[in-house]
């Protein structure tokens, strides 16, 4: 575990080094409140750290302050104030400044050891945390069979991407997808394998757009495609694209090659506005995908350009 040691005084600071190595820290040295600060800030800074009161620059309040302040959303920093002030208004500022505890000087090392065992109790528990939030966050976001984004967070972001398109007056455009003859898969050959189906085809459809692109499980065996930045021009070319993703080469589930296809219907917005509403922008990228399918599957077909005007 990483330990920043804060202090001005030279001989106290490579004492503290000395006892915290000897307990298995691994000790950074910051000579006053604004290096530590600089520290700190680091993302791979230590989340431990051991502050003098007394420094110049920013004394250990101050620091605590400043800490507390830039690390309202990164991981928490524990903190334990080093201080000779034994005043219990003294002690009450130091904590309402932000520290999580202190210790007196000159201070025992097992008193030293015992209290930095908390913190690194209350750090890893704090760790914990966070990992089940980014847990439950990822999977309220995300379809559990494709590792897609699901529906209400595919939509979330079309909306969000409409709108960032409004201030940056560029075109989105929108992908319907849907497996070809799909209930067939299942029938023949099984539920299993009409998962694996879904999450080829998922992950094939991944591949194919860009970084700032996003694929989502819309539903059962129908997939949205956000493309941002793209306007009529270029939607036909990509929903081509995803086509031949698709159609390219069989998808391998056990011991069977199978042919899959899929429909593809498009639609793009270069001028959105809030006055059309998603619903609609979906339905019109619905009715060209219905074309696709009339039309005799595995090909594309793209709507008329959308706008308010
Ligand atoms: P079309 O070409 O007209 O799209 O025909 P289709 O058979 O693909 O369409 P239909 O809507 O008749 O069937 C879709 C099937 O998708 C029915 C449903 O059981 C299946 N399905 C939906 N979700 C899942 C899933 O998570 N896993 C599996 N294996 N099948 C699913
Ligand atoms: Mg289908
Ligand atoms: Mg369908």
């Amino acid at each position: 575990m990483k330990i920043l040691v804060a202090d001005d005084d030279s001989v106290s600071r490579h004492l503290m080094q000395r006892t915290l190595q000897k307990f298995g820290y691994e000790v950074i040295l910051a000579e006053n409140g604004r290096e530590a600060a600089e520290i700190l800030s680091r993302s791979d800074g230590p989340r431990l750290a051991l502050i003098d009161w007394m420094m110049p620059e920013l004394d250990g309040p101050e620091l605590c302050r400043e800490v507390r302040g830039f690390h309202q959303e990164g991981e928490y920093i524990y903190i334990v104030l080093l201080t000779s002030k034994q005043s219990s208004e003294d002690i009450v500022a130091g904590l309402e400044a932000g520290a999580d505890d202190y210790i007196t000087k000159p201070c025992q090392p097992a008193e030293l050891r015992a209290r930095l065992h908390t913190g690194c109790r209350i750090l890893s528990l704090e760790e914990k945390l966070v990992q089940a939030r980014e847990e439950m966050r990822y999977k309220a976001t995300h379809d559990a069979l494709t590792s897609i984004w699901n529906r209400a967070a595919i939509l979330s972001l079309m909306q969000s991407e409409l709108e960032r398109s409004v201030r940056e007056n560029k075109s989105t455009s929108v992908i319907l997808c849907d497996i070809d003859h799909f209930k067939q898969v299942n029938d023949n050959h099984g539920h299993l394998v009409g998962d694996i189906v879904l999450q080829e085809v998922a992950n094939r459809l991944k591949s194919i757009v860009r970084s700032y692109d996003a694929v989502g499980r819309y539903g059962g065996e129908e997939f949205l495609i956000l493309l941002s930045h793209c306007d009529d021009s270029t939607l036909e070319a990509r929903a081509e694209d995803v086509r031949a993703a698709i159609a390219a080469t069989p998808i391998v589930a056990g011991a069977e090659a199978l042919s899959i296809s899929v429909s593809v219907g498009g639609v793009s917005c270069p001028k959105w506005s809030p006055e059309l509403p998603m619903e609609r922008i979906l339905a019109q990228a619905d009715v060209a995908l219905y074309r696709a399918k009339s039309e005799g599957r595995n090909r594309t077909a793209v709507a008329d350009i959308l706008t308010t005007a």
